[in-house]
């Protein structure tokens, strides 16, 4: 009952695999050279994203179209300093960025995105992928079987670089994840995040006399890190934090492998989009743990008060000597004093070893992981080393 999935080079929703690699091999010559034909209103444009007009139309999309919770209360509302950050990584290709205009006024009604990642599978060798990101197609034209346009576009534009693997993630379930996984969120504003049906009173203040003062002691962090050495992450870490980072990695069963330069860009703080944070031995001088999150507001449907829901989202990390909650805990103070109402992660990594010292509380609504064109064991959330956008 899949029509698209049915056909693709994906695993079947109930099979098993012992056994990891590549589904279907296929040569350069198999790959069509003219795009997809599209219903004949629309065409095919590459987005420019050196262009403030391309990101803006970008934005809108996007902010009006994308991702929502299953109440529809909140919807991911990327900034364009982010989504220019996410859409070009070393290796970048504007032909990766893939909009679908209507032909008559040029407006924009569809997008899906590639950008190139080395990842490393069950501890084989690195395999060069596409991670696919922002496939959204407008809400009036929901239905009409454009997202298969939009991946199969995709997929032969990544082919024809000869690249034959993708990675992806989803909050729906097609064939067939190579994991599921679940977000967590940890309180950081409880006046707002109660007025904005983020979160609720905990069940057990509900007796005392006043439950919100309760909740905003229980959720009350330091004013500063507690972590002696702990401080931004700058240039001259890059060397040390690159290969520490990489190492940590190896430990999952699917991570990606950062070159100096993807380090870079994926880790040095931009203002208002990733934040890193190290830990620096005072006597060695030595880096022995490494933080990182990334910003991404939500709209906040139809409140009168609040507009933007501010949150942080956990990114890549390794603890080597700090212990993880306590690394963790100097994150949410860092983040708390930016001002986010809000700190998420899933259940992957290392993460269950500090979510409820933490005090994050469980979301509703899971997260898949996938790989296209590539079998592999069913993995256990804690078997991930990789956080998408
Ligand atoms: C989805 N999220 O099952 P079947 S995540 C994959 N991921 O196909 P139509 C999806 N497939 O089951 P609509 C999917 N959502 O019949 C739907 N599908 O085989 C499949 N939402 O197409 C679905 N963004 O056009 C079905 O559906 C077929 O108009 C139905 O469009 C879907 O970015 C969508 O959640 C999601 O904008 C665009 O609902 C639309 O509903 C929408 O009739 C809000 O499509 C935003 C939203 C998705 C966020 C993401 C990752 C996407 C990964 C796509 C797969 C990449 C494969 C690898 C390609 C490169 C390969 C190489 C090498
Ligand atoms: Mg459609």
């Amino acid at each position: 009952q899949h029509k698209f999935w049915d056909e693709q080079p994906v695993p079947k929703i109930y099979e098993e695999n012992e056994e990891s690699g590549a589904i279907e091999e296929k040569t350069l010559d198999q790959v069509r050279k003219d795009p997809l034909a599209l219903p004949d209103a629309f065409e095919w444009y590459d987005i420019d994203v050196n262009s403030d007009e391309d990101m803006s139309n970008v934005y809108t999309l996007l902010e009006q179209n994308y991702v929502e919770d299953d109440d529809a209360m909140f919807r991911f509302a990327y900034p364009i300093p982010f989504l220019r950050w996410a859409l070009t990584p070393p290796g970048w290709r504007r032909d990766w960025h893939i909009a679908v205009r209507v032909k008559a006024n040029k407006s924009l009604v569809a997008f899906i995105s590639g950008v190139p990642v080395e990842v490393r599978v069950d501890q084989k060798k690195i395999v060069k992928m596409a991670e696919i990101n922002f496939l959204c197609v407008h809400k009036k034209l929901r239905e009409k079987r454009l997202a298969p346009k939009l991946i199969a576009e995709v997929t032969r534009r990544v082919n024809l670089t000869d690249v034959w693997q993708a990675v992806y993630t989803a909050g729906v379930l097609v064939p067939k994840p190579v994991s599921k996984t679940r977000y967590w969120h940890r309180n950081l504003n409880p006046p707002k995040l109660i007025d904005i049906g983020f979160s609720s009173i905990p069940r057990t203040y509900a007796k005392f006399r006043d439950p919100l003062d309760m909740t905003i002691k229980y959720y009350k962090l330091p004013e500063k890190p507690l972590t002696v050495g702990f401080r931004k992450m700058t240039k001259k870490d890059v060397p040390a934090v690159q290969k520490l980072l990489n190492d940590y990695l190896r430990r999952f069963k699917v991570h990606p492998e950062f070159t100096q330069d993807d380090f870079k860009h994926w880790f040095l703080t931009r203002d208002d989009v990733i934040h890193s944070f190290v830990v620096q031995d005072p006597e060695t001088k030595r880096i022995t743990d490494f933080v990182s999150f990334y910003s991404l507001p939500s709209s906040v449907i139809g409140h009168q008060k609040h507009k933007l829901l501010k949150a942080a989202y956990l990114y890549f990390y390794f603890a080597n000597s700090t212990p993880l909650v306590q690394l963790i805990d100097d994150l949410l103070i860092s983040a708390k004093a930016l001002d986010f109402d809000v700190l998420n992660c899933l259940d992957i990594m290392d993460n269950a070893q500090f979510i409820e010292k933490c005090k994050f509380g469980p979301g509703d609504g899971n997260l898949y992981y996938y790989l296209y064109n590539y079998k592999i064991p069913d993995l256990k959330p804690e078997q991930i080393g990789l956080t998408m956008l």
